[in-house]
């Protein structure tokens, strides 16, 4: 069972179908839900203001809901499709007030300005922010681009959130919050030290030469390393810049704003809408062969719960470091593959980022 369902998952990778082109869409926002005080006369710490990326389903919902259940905080759902969001919200049964959602589609860098203008406008402080979204293309042919044109999976995963985390670095500076935290979703996948970061095809970012061309596909290459499109190594590449950018904001602004930087893999979250692209068969076996073979799965509330622990544990203030979880479900500090904790080489995506966002 055990071989017959790793080959059918590595068969599965190859089968193409037509991938989704993403349009930027207008801006939406939602009226702005005042933020609950503090009882008057107590020393309790204020509802922090987490926005959460990517917040309609899967990890950055279920860490919605974990968030906004506890009561202690306000989250900021930032999402491409407003309605979608709302409905996921009420059907996930978050508390009315203890949300907001703002239109932000990370294809679109417009979009990210005009995010971190409209979140500006709702008159919160920004004490946490997670950059949780992303988009997985396995089975797509072509590249497919975002409104910049750059190819979509790292345009989404990296560099979309690259420009909103560095625009809102100085509100998160500007936040009085005791624990100030920017926390980049990472993954096992994106790390080659791990058995998962070497299912082919495996993550590399060469020497940044299609970064540095601007990954456009036009005159160049639409992969980071310059080779030809390959949607799921395309993912996993834009996990590794997720996880060096995580380390660099925290050589480059830690010390400086006390911000605590972090990523994490949560566990395989078998079941949510990353593998909507995927065959239909992966879809069937991906989970019972993670939950009975690998068994590294876990449940969209488990991996929401341990996300919300990053934003919000006081133990885990501790900052550069990439969250892993073992059996028990307990946190520990995990070791990144040797690529993903290159300093030279998150020194050289954060330059190339910085000029493909219009930063540099
Ligand atoms: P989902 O597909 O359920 O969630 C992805 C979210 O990203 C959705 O809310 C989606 O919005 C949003 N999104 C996609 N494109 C854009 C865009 N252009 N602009 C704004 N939002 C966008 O997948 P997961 O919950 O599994 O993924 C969440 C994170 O967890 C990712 O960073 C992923 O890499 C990571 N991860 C997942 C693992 C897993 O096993 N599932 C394991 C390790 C890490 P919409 O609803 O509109 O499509
Ligand atoms: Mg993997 C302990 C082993 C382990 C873990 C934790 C994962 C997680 N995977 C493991 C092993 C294997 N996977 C093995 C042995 C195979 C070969 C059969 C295998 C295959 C596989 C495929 C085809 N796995 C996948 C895919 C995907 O398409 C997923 C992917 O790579 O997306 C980028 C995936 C994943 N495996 C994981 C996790 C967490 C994923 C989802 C990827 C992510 O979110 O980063």
């Amino acid at each position: 069972l055990c071989l017959a369902s790793c080959c059918l998952l590595l068969r599965s990778i190859r089968v193409n179908t037509s991938s989704v082109a993403i349009r930027a869409q207008a801006a939406a926002v939602s009226a702005p839900t005042a933020t609950p005080a503090s009882p008057s006369g107590k020393k309790t710490v204020r509802t922090g203001n987490a926005i959460i990326t990517g917040a309609s389903s899967g990890l950055g919902l279920a860490t919605a809901k974990a968030l906004a259940e506890s009561g202690k905080w306000h989250v900021i759902m930032a999402c491409r499709d407003y309605l979608k969001t709302a409905r996921a919200a009420r059907a996930a049964g978050m508390p009315k007030g203890s949300y907001t959602i703002v239109h932000l589609d990370l294809a679109s860098l417009d979009s990210v300005r005009q995010f971190v203008k409209n979140v500006r406008q709702l008159d919160m402080p920004i004490d946490v922010v997670v950059c949780n979204a992303a988009v997985y293309q396995p089975t797509a042919k072509e590249p497919s681009f975002t409104a910049d044109g750059f190819e979509m999976s790292v345009g989404v995963n990296h560099l979309g959130h690259f420009l909103l985390a560095r625009e809102l670095l100085e509100d998160l500076k500007a936040s009085d919050y005791p624990s100030k935290r920017l926390i980049i979703v990472g993954s096992i996948t994106g790390n080659t030290n791990t058995l998962a970061g070497n299912v082919p095809p495996k993550a590399n970012l060469g020497d940044l030469r299609g970064l540095a061309a601007g990954l456009n596909g036009v005159g160049s290459a639409a992969m980071i390393d310059g080779a030809e499109f390959d949607g799921a190594k395309a993912y996993k590449d834009s996990k590794v810049c997720n996880m060096l950018t995580m380390q660099e904001f925290h050589r480059r602004y830690h010390e400086e704003t006390g911000v605590t930087f972090a990523s994490l893999y949560p566990g395989c979250i078998a079941t949510t809408g990353l593998f909507r692209e995927h065959i239909p068969l992966f879809r069937l076996l991906f989970p019972p062969f993670q939950k009975y073979i690998t068994k590294g799965y876990v449940s969209e509330e488990e991996a929401g719960k341990r996300l919300a622990q990053v934003v919000s544990e006081p133990s885990l203030t501790k900052s550069g470091v990439y969250w892993s979880w073992n059996k028990n479900s307990a946190s520990f500090e995990n070791q990144l593959s040797e690529e993903a904790s290159d300093t030279e080489k998150a020194r050289k995506v954060w330059e190339l980022s910085e000029k493909l966002v219009g930063l540099a």
